[in-house]
């Protein structure tokens, strides 16, 4: 077994054993990140969530390089909306309507353009992409068993938007025995009030929910370990 990796973090240092430790990369997903998609017909400005990208990327990058389970999530439905509850499809407007046509098709419909991954976080072949209806990445989905199976104790959580699914995931995770460790800055929000306040939210209270640190720290603390030709040096939020 490899040596446990310690991060800076709040409300305290945090290490994690990469044998027990998965990325889970939340929600990178052209409808909430591209112009055109579901977060924009919402009124919001996307910029703020591509501030996550290149954090995202570096985050990707460490976790390959030691060879970390890496799971990428993204929120959606069966184009039959079957698995939609019906609170959830009443929200918005013909243009804001999941399911309703958008610029990159149906909004958040699993196989419409929109609803795919952003190409500058893509999955490489291997790496589990995990189809959820909800905003946690535990509900009604099979990734609990996934990581139990891996033995996986320790969580790097990262992705958009992050007082929604990230957060979510983070108190589901909690509750299950997961260690969680959110990379602050490779997280991003539409609403940057909220951004901030979500993670003190996860840091509070002797780490109530988790951990806070960020993809600079991961990739400083590894870049001698997995070799600084496979980790980009980072970056800014
Ligand atoms: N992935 C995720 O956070 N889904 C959302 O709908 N987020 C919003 O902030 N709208």
């Amino acid at each position: 077994m490899t040596a446990g990796i310690t991060l800076a973090a709040r409300p305290s240092a945090i290490t994690f054993v990469p044998e027990k430790t998965a990325l889970i990369v939340i929600d990178m997903q052209r409808d909430f990140i591209e112009p055109g998609g579901f977060g924009a017909a919402l009124g919001n400005d996307v910029t703020l969530l591509r501030r996550a990208i290149k954090p995202v990327q570096d985050a990707l990058a460490v976790a390959r390089a030691l060879g970390l389970l890496i799971i990428h999530t993204r929120e959606g439905h069966r184009p039959d909306l079957s698995d939609a509850p019906p609170a959830k499809l009443a929200r918005g407007n013909s243009k804001t309507r999941i399911g309703c046509p958008g610029p990159m098709g149906r909004i958040l419909v699993r196989g419409e353009p929109g609803h795919d991954i952003i190409p500058e976080c893509y999955p490489l072949p291997g790496e589990p992409i995990l189809d959820k209806p909800g905003k946690g990445c535990f509900y009604q989905t099979d990734l609990d068993i996934m990581l139990r199976n891996r033995g996986v104790e320790y969580l790097l959580v990262c992705g958009v938007t992050t007082e929604v699914c990230v957060h979510t995931t983070v108190r589901e995770a909690n509750d299950r025995g997961f260690r969680c460790i959110v990379l602050g800055d490779a997280c991003a929000s539409y609403f940057p009030e909220f951004h901030d306040v979500a993670l003190r939210m996860i840091s509070a209270q002797g780490g109530i929910f988790g951990w806070v640190s960020y993809s600079t720290e991961l990739v400083s603390v590894t870049s001698s370990s997995v070799g600084t030709a496979a980790v980009p040096q980072s970056t800014s939020a």
